[in-house]
């Protein structure tokens, strides 16, 4: 035994700490602080002034006021995605909570870590339809990951705690914490702990090295492999472990529009994103090319096999990439590793289901095929992607409609070469910003146009309401990403449908000075309505149009009038020829800025898949 033997002490257990006799409120301020939080989105009304009157003592923590709830909830997701770390909006009971409703089932549908507080009538109060009660504990109960009604003032410093743990671990999601206004106003000596633990929730599950090898088995034996990869990967912060495994297998990568950026679009073994208006190629790699079919009822003709194994990856085959679900990689062998176990066999059965932590998964995965690399080459299967590749790229051209359209004739007088498509502004926008902006959106055409013509190299750069598909989103996510990265240049890509549903938040950009930009791809029409009617419904038109149906010629609403009374700078482009200039003024600029960009409403987003239809229904030639 040597001489001076060492007596290994155990860890010291953090202890919890005791502060000052506060208020609720100050108590729940105080908790925010030690989660580090710098920013909350907060709207105030009677039961939740008291929070606010906190607020205002806090040296750490910055309240911005949205111009409405919903808003807040937004501008608290941009700032959550643009991050990873949890966004914190707060309202008021009743109408102020209800307003934040549509904030938390996007950050539920999108996995964005969220804490929504909301103030709640007295506890004496609740369930007697008090002014202002809304039992907003059950209206959200299906759409957050966490609630919290708190009913003792000493349980505030745990219920913060655990819904910050909740929110940013394991499957991101939202959580709800409601506060009476009587607690707000009690006093108490908190007790802040310094750890927590929540039973049964396991937050971190690790694949098996027997299944990770089961998958490099797989690899070995497959002629075809895909990677599918989602917004699981982005909020595991897997995209460096990704790369490197994409690299050291040559597998090519398709993402989800959640998972744009999750793995360069630059890189050559990008397919981009798949799904409905996602590319050609990723479609038919994932499921084969088959010959277009005219009605729905007629065969598959198979003029190529897809992907014979899909590695999906933080995924959930959402209907918006599969189509028909039975049709999507008919073929292939699918492993799913997903982080929540309530993915596996939801949408789509896998032949090997894991549920891992992505992250741990695939830095794992890179171990082993470090030690024993795969010699196989998919050199032909390389070679089919590359020729889809070059015969299906994203596309656009100035169609018949166009030229024959009203704005042609009306606004641009017949010139041809001075219309803007939509297509071509984000590609712009893409080549000034060179390729590094944060890219925020609205929901409909000029979403997914969005996705398709800016090409997204780093993950949380492209902050978009994918499952709930909420317009409105754009500008108030803007905030909230710019907030969190002022050095970035924070763009929200707008429909003018889109844009109008949270107008009243260029008050608070000019306000606070938070200098996100919006450029309003305006066709005066709720265009992906538009498009479905022009499929589906013989382009009757079902109140999808936005202007002003007594005055047709003048763009409406005027958006250079309403911009400059919020004291927010705006720019018109109607011709080409102007495109450049002001797109690079508005990047130049360092205030908040809206550049209102006229665009034919006639055009279509292709590549088109209908919805719950196959790949050998996708349109892809315009
Ligand atoms: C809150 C909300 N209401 C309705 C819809 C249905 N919807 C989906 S896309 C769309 C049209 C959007 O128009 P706009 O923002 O102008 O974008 P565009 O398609 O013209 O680019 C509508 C109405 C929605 N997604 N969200
Ligand atoms: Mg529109």
């Amino acid at each position: 035994m040597s001489k001076t033997a060492t007596i290994k002490k155990a860890p010291k257990a953090k202890r919890a700490e005791v502060g000052p006799t506060m208020s609720g409120s100050e108590i729940l301020v105080a908790c925010l602080e030690r989660e580090g939080v710098d920013t909350i989105f907060a709207y105030p009304g009677g039961a939740s002034m008291e929070i606010h009157q906190a607020l205002t003592k806090s040296k750490k923590i910055r309240t911005v006021l949205p111009r409405h709830e919903q808003g807040g909830a937004f501008a608290a997701e941009g700032y959550a995605r643009a991050t990873g770390r949890a966004g914190v909006c707060m309202a008021t009971s009743g109408p102020g909570a209800t307003n934040l409703v549509t904030g938390i089932a996007d950050a539920y549908m999108d996995s964005v870590p969220l804490i929504a507080i909301t103030g709640q009538v007295p506890q004496a109060m609740i369930g007697k339809g008090a002014f202002q009660e809304t039992d907003i504990y059950g209206m959200t109960l299906p759409v957050v990951k966490h609630s919290y009604l708190i009913t003792d003032i000493n349980d505030i410093p745990r219920v913060v705690k655990e819904a910050f743990y909740l929110a940013q671990t394991g499957r991101p999601g939202p959580v709800l914490i409601d506060l009476p206004k009587n607690i707000q106003q009690a006093k108490a000596q908190p007790v802040f702990p310094a750890e927590i633990s929540i039973r049964g929730y396991e937050p971190n599950p690790k694949a098996s090295d027997l299944a990770l090898n089961e998958i490099i088995g797989l690899i070995e034996k497959s002629e075809r492999p895909v990677l599918y990869v989602g917004g699981g990967i982005i909020s595991g912060n897997a995209s460096e472990e990704l790369r490197k495994f994409a690299v050291a297998t040559g597998i090519p990568v398709t993402s989800t529009i959640m998972g744009c950026g999750a793995f360069p679009e630059t890189h050559p073994l990008s397919l981009r994103w798949l799904g409905m208006h996602g590319t050609a190629y990723a479609n038919w790699a994932v499921s084969g090319e088959f010959e277009h079919r005219k009605s729905f009822n007629d065969p598959m003709v198979q003029i190529a096999p897809g992907a014979d194994l899909l590695l999906a990856f933080g995924v959930r085959f959402d209907d918006r990439v599969t189509g028909k679900v039975d049709k999507f990689c008919e073929k292939g062998t699918i492993v799913h590793i997903d982080i929540d176990p309530s993915e596996i066999n939801k949408n789509k059965p896998a032949n090997l289901p894991i549920v891992s932590d992505i992250k741990y998964a695939l830095g794992r995965l890179n171990e082993m095929l470090a030690k024993r690399p795969i010699e196989k080459k998919f050199t032909k299967w390389l070679e089919q992607i590359a020729g889809w590749k070059q015969r299906a790229p994203f596309g656009y051209r100035v169609t018949d409609e166009v030229v024959k359209s009203e704005h042609m004739r009306v606004h641009l007088k017949g010139k041809e070469s001075e219309v803007i498509l939509p297509q071509m502004a984000i590609e712009m926008i893409y080549e000034l910003t060179n390729g590094e902006a944060i890219i925020t959106t609205g929901v409909g055409q000029h979403q997914m146009w969005s996705g398709q013509y800016y090409k997204y190299k780093h993950p949380r750069q492209f902050l978009t309401s994918a499952g709930l598909g909420a317009m409105g989103y754009g500008y108030p996510a803007a905030l909230g990403a710019k907030v969190a990265r002022p050095d970035k240049q924070v763009i929200d890509i707008d429909g003018d449908g889109s844009f109008l549903m949270n107008i009243q938040e260029l008050a608070t950009a000019h306000i606070e000075k938070i200098a996100a930009k919006a450029v309003i791809l305006n066709n005066q029409h709720l265009g992906m309505v538009v498009q479905w009617e022009d499929k589906f419904y013989e382009g009757n038109r079902g109140h999808t149009y936005l202007g002003d149906p007594d005055n047709r010629r003048e763009i409406y609403p005027d958006y250079i009038a309403v911009a400059s009374s919020f004291n927010v700078k705006c720019e018109r482009v109607m011709f080409r020829k102007d495109l450049r200039g002001a797109i690079q003024r508005m990047l130049d600029c360092d205030e908040p800025f809206v550049l209102d960009v006229i665009v034919p409403y006639t055009e279509h987003v292709l590549p088109f898949t209908p919805a719950g239809k196959t790949v050998a229904d996708m349109i892809w030639k315009a």
